[in-house]
């Protein structure tokens, strides 16, 4: 048998916020790198994870979600970093919600338009569709919508059709040798994804606004004799969103804490001693400076 080419390239994963696309890579990389949750927003960089396979590796980027909140200086750094991604990218998946199609939808098609880039359609979530008879008319509007490659019904939660979606990405790439080694999954470093897993807790716990009005810095990040020795902070806009995030006597943010190293220790694969402070940064969501200062930069 004739050996089949190795592939490599690049794939932005877009769309919408909240339509799965975090959930998704995670499920192709078979452990969970990026955070998800059920709010809009959760994903705020442009992060790679690279699925090496005997035939070839894929750089998948994780974008923001595309939306039409253009009212801060962090909303306007996610569509600009979502956007970014597109620019020198071999492909594009779009993620849409199987049976939707909102105004947000046709921004992020507009923006792989505008790219004059490839791109492949997961239509995700196909497990909530109450009336499978409702998937076939919503495909075929979407064909026409725009000249997809390809269109793939998936649930990325339950992993319906993701072998077969990955093996469309793969023979769409072109062929080249892998550029990471085989064992690497990203290239961001370690506190980038401690700070992301306390920012996971922050959107999974605290209602309504409040997890947009906060951002994560590590300040400290060390190893020692085996264990990471972890000191995070909490940026916050206001001193009501302070109490709030700690709690009564402190019981909130305690259980943040506990639920975070507890996910860092699974991720780093050590014990891991995390501190976490609440501090006050006014309106750093709405300043240019202070973003760029916080890790928000282009
Ligand atoms: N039922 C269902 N929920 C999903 C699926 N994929 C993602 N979700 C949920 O949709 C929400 C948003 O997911 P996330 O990956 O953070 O979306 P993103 O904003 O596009 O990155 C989370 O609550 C996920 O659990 C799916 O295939 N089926
Ligand atoms: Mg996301």
């Amino acid at each position: 048998m004739i050996p089949l080419p190795s592939r490599c390239g690049t794939v932005a994963i877009v769309g919408r916020p909240n339509v799965g696309k975090s959930t998704l890579l995670n499920r192709l990389l078979g452990q969970q790198l990026v955070i998800t949750s059920h709010k809009a927003q959760t994903t705020r960089h442009a992060i790679l994870g690279i699925k090496t396979r005997p035939d070839g590796q894929i750089l998948f980027v994780d974008t923001p979600g595309i939306h039409r909140r253009g009212d801060n200086a962090l909303n306007r750094y996610l569509n600009r970093t979502a956007r970014a991604a597109l620019v020198d990218t071999d492909l594009a998946l779009l993620v849409v919600e199987a049976g939707r199609w909102t105004q947000e939808d046709a921004l992020a098609l507009e923006s792989i338009v505008a790219a004059d880039i490839r791109a492949i359609v997961a239509v995700n979530k196909i497990d909530r569709l109450a009336n499978k008879t409702l998937l076939l008319p919503y495909l075929q509007e979407l064909s026409e919508r725009h000249a997809f490659m390809h269109l793939v019904p998936i649930s990325a939660t339950k992993g319906d059709q993701l072998a077969h979606l990955e093996s469309l990405i793969l023979s769409a790439l072109p062929e080249g040798d892998p550029v990471f080694p085989p064992d690497q999954l990203s290239d961001r470093p370690e506190r980038f994804f401690a700070a992301e897993l306390v920012r996971e807790q922050l959107m999974r716990r605290y209602a309504d606004e409040l997890p947009y009005a906060t951002t994560v810095e590590i300040e400290r990040f060390e190893e020692e004799g085996g264990r990471y020795r972890i000191h995070a902070l909490i940026w916050v806009e206001r001193p009501s969103q302070k109490a709030i995030i700690i709690g009564k006597q402190g019981e909130a943010l305690k259980a943040c804490a506990v639920q975070s190293r507890l996910k860092m220790e699974r991720f780093f694969g050590c014990p891991v001693h995390l501190q976490v402070w609440v501090k006050l940064k006014k309106s750093w969501a709405s300043d240019e400076t202070a973003l760029a200062a916080l890790g928000y930069q282009d």
